[in-house]
């Protein structure tokens, strides 16, 4: 693979393409493809978060929004008794599809679980998140078996684990092992809802002042293995920017796509490129570039978002982008001269591609097509990780 740089497409991708292209006519697979990748952009996903009142629900829907402020506007009050029956639902900032719901919190004695699921109605969300701050309590284990007989699962969410640590840190000056603690709080869980009669209770320690700690990579891990093949990718990409990993990952989920994607653009004629006798839908490409900025934090409201968390100048983080694009307006022209200029490296591409295989006819237009839309949404897609992952590093980064 001399003439191409392998960093942007991988050897199995070459051969995920290949496979395609040897299946018969990239074009008339567009249609189909359409169809999936409309389901996959947009699925809904409904998250509960349910618990006690004061568990740390609304702060936890704040934190995995991205919202490390809880006065911002649109937050989710925190700190404030509950008074309503209300699920109040909060929409992802960039996927509105994605929304997480604040449930009322599960507070009396007389707690009737069945009631309860029904009033928020419970049939409306793919899965829930039981919230328990400190001690492990009775309304809880009851919510999780009634979740569990109506068909749903639901993640136990062991909350504020920093106030123990910390507090440990203080009584137990010489024997204090963080490791130690977080066992023990995460056996105590397990046990508690064992005895319940879950059998294989999930239990993850978070804490919502420094999310990307303790479970949550776990956590986040085990949702995605878990929820359906069309929502795991919308999930990925709602996952708030706090750590290289993150950003790691939603380069790969948005990765995968780019294949469907350059077929879809190039089944349908839109606006032909100067200089390329090949024809492909421009606006596809303008919508998939900004989901890509947006995904990954880079719009003008994230980054100053990011710099006021972080007590910087939005300048500052904006000087360590090196993509000449990511902070320009996208848009059709803007991606009808990037497309020329990628045309080079695309030819290259299918030249490639057809050395080991025979592309004739209509798969041959549609494949330099398909090369040039392929080409450079990967290319666009490493600079903008690559820059996604430059500001979170300045962000986090003390001053000298
Ligand atoms: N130390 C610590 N405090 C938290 C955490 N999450 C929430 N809190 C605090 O716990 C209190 C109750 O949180 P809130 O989100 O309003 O709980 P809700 O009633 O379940 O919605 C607030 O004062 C929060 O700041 C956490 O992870 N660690
Ligand atoms: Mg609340």
């Amino acid at each position: 693979m001399d003439s191409l740089d392998c960093e942007i497409i991988s050897e199995e991708e070459v051969q995920e393409i290949r496979d395609a292209l040897e299946d018969g006519d990239l074009c008339k697979a567009g249609e189909k493809l359409s169809e999936s990748l409309n389901e996959i952009e947009n699925a809904p996903l409904n998250i509960a978060v349910t618990g006690e009142s004061g568990s740390g629900k609304s702060t936890y829907v704040n934190a995995i929004r991205g919202i490390h402020d809880d006065d911002e506007e649109g937050a989710a009050k925190t700190g404030v008794t509950e008074t309503t029956m209300e699920p109040i639902a909060y929409p992802h900032l960039q996927f509105n599809n994605v929304k997480i719901w604040d449930l009322p919190g599960i507070g009396s004695p007389n707690f009737k679980p069945g009631d309860y699921l029904k009033a928020v109605e419970f049939s409306r969300y793919d899965f829930f998140i039981i919230m328990s701050s400190e001690r492990f309590r009775h309304n809880d284990m009851e919510l999780a078996k009634e979740i569990k007989s109506m068909g749903k699962k639901f993640y136990f969410v062991r909350s504020k684990v920093d106030s123990d640590v910390h507090a440990s840190q203080k009584r137990r000056k010489k024997s204090f092992n963080e490791q130690n603690i977080l066992n023990e709080i995460r056996d105590n869980c397990t046990q508690n809802l064992r005895k319940g009669g879950i059998e294989d209770p999930q239990v993850f320690l978070l804490s919502c002042l420094d999310l990307d700690k303790y479970d949550f990579n776990e956590m986040q891990e085990t949702l995605e293995r878990e929820l359906p093949n069309h929502k795991k990718h919308i999930f990925m990409l709602c996952l708030p920017n706090i750590s290289l990993p993150i950003l790691e990952k939603k380069r790969k989920a948005l990765k995968k796509n780019i294949w469907i994607l350059s077929v879809v653009s190039c089944g349908v004629a839109a606006i032909p490129v100067p200089g390329l006798s090949v024809a492909c839908d421009v606006s596809i490409l303008v919508k998939e570039m900004i989901k890509y900025r947006n995904a990954f934090g880079l719009n003008h409201s994230s980054l100053e978002t990011l710099a006021n968390r972080f007590g910087k100048d939005v300048n500052e983080l904006k000087s360590v982008i090196k993509s000449p694009i990511v902070l320009k307006e996208i848009n059709k022209e803007l991606v009808v001269t990037l497309l020329s200029r990628g045309a080079i490296g695309s030819l290259m591409f299918v030249e490639y591609l057809a050395s080991n295989i025979p592309v004739v006819g209509t798969v041959a237009a549609g494949g330099i097509s398909f090369a040039t839309t392929y080409w450079m949404l990967s290319r666009f897609l490493k600079d903008i990780a690559e820059d996604a992952m430059r500001v979170l590093k300045k962000a986090i980064e003390s001053p000298v």
